[in-house]
């Protein structure tokens, strides 16, 4: 071994043990179960369980290498976004929907799907935009997959009830896939501008709907800067350097994203005048995503900010036709030195890193205390 990378590596172990000791600690929260609807974000293994007959590159490595070091159905090289919040929330033992063992009992059930979107798939399909042949389970289907859970689960409304009061819910991040399936092929910002409205609605609509059946603890956490992502850069490239942010962003994207989420959060504020009693919150994975990426643009490998880990061509090593995971595919060497893993999701430490960001201040609006052993500090006072 090098030099160099002997340096790398031990830069990364105390990287990765500073990591860990953030999840480690215990804490208490006023709530005893996590439900999520997305996508791949935060995807614990539902895609694979899928039905199709096009192979699903996350039932293969290299997707788990880094952890456990085999495939689990998880879009990254390790775990992703839900596995390090439900850590954090102390309740880290998470199903997914379709692969769920009766004689287990678990802290949450995951219905996010890779590839899902919030509207259904005729909207796409009347505008001409293909949808994946695999995964893609719209919103109103995963929230139908809920219901049939609590159903079957807890037969009665009682129980029903005092487990919907008992959990907190998750909503999104789901609605990247639908801008990003719309711009990757040739749709205009002025055009899927116009989704906007009809996906925020759609989102809200669901939300509504869980805070009827009895939610009361909700977060819509908004969409990540879609504009750095490899995979949005590489079909919208542009010969104009006035059409990058100083990150190498494209600004476009990150504009419609972020009236996006403007538009979600008056609809969200909208929702919580209608139910004052219900904690119901936006997550600001936005910035903490652009946090993530700022501060690795300035690193020391700042050249791989924008970089897919695994795969292969282009300005962004990313190739949609040479995906992750095909043949002849590689895959860089130190996943911790990327944020971006195939060129869609992210890597397991950038994982790691933006739910640190948005956990945090999380946990102290959501009333969880934090011990460290015997002693329980007020998490407001300590942070
Ligand atoms: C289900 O869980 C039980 C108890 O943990 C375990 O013994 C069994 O092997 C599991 N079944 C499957 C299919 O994973
Ligand atoms: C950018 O420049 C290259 C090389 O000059 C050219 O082939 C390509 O078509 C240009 N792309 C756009 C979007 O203008
Ligand atoms: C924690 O501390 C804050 C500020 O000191 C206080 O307002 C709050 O009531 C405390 N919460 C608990 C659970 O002790
Ligand atoms: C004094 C004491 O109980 N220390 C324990 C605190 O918690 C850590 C992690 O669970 C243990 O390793 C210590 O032994």
């Amino acid at each position: 071994m090098k030099g160099q990378d002997m340096i790398i590596c031990f830069c990364l172990l105390i990287l990765a043990s500073a990591a860990s000791s953030q999840h480690i600690q215990h804490v208490n929260c006023p709530f005893q179960y996590l439900y999520h609807f997305g996508d791949a974000f935060t995807d614990v293994g539902n895609s694979i369980h899928v039905p199709s007959r096009t192979p699903n590159p996350a039932a293969r490595l290299p997707y788990g290498r880094s952890s456990p070091g085999w495939p689990t159905g998880r879009w990254s090289d390790g775990l992703n976004d839900f596995d390090f919040a439900a850590t954090d929330f102390g309740l880290p033992h998470l199903a997914p929907y379709l692969n769920m063992n009766a004689s287990e009992k678990y802290d949450g059930v995951i219905f996010s799907v890779a590839r899902s979107l919030v509207l259904d798939i005729n909207f796409f399909k009347s505008r001409g935009i293909k949808i994946p042949p695999y995964a893609a389970v719209p919103l109103s289907a995963q929230l139908r997959w809920f219901k049939s859970y609590l159903n079957s689960n807890f037969p009665s409304a009682k129980e029903r009830a005092t487990r919907m009061e008992n959990s907190f819910l998750f909503l999104g991040d789901i609605e990247a896939n639908d801008i990003g399936y719309a711009l990757t092929q040739g749709k205009s910002i002025e055009e899927v501008q116009t989704y906007v409205p009809l996906i925020t609605r759609a989102q809200i609509r669901v939300a509504r709907e869980l805070i009827r059946m009895g939610a009361t603890r909700l977060i819509i956490p908004g969409n990540a800067p879609l504009g750095c992502f490899p995979y949005i850069l590489t079909a919208l490239h542009s010969n104009n350097s006035r059409d990058y942010d100083e990150l190498g962003c494209l600004k476009s994207v990150n504009d419609l994203i972020v009236s996006k989420n403007d538009y979600l959060q008056q609809a969200i504020r909208d929702l919580n005048l209608e139910f004052p009693n219900i904690i119901l919150n936006y997550g600001a994975i936005y910035d903490g995503t652009l946090e993530v990426i700022r501060d690795a643009s300035y690193g020391p490998n700042g050249e791989l900010a924008l970089l897919a880990c695994c795969g292969t061509g282009g300005k962004y090593n990313y190739d949609s036709k040479r995906f992750c995971g095909s043949p002849q595919v590689p895959v860089c060497r130190y996943p911790n030195q990327y944020i971006f893993w195939d060129g869609i999701h992210f890597t397991h430490h950038a994982y790691s890193r933006i739910e640190t960001i948005l956990i945090e201040p999380a946990l102290r609006t959501l009333g969880c205390t934090r011990s460290v052993n015997s002693t329980t500090s007020n998490l407001s006072a300590s942070v």
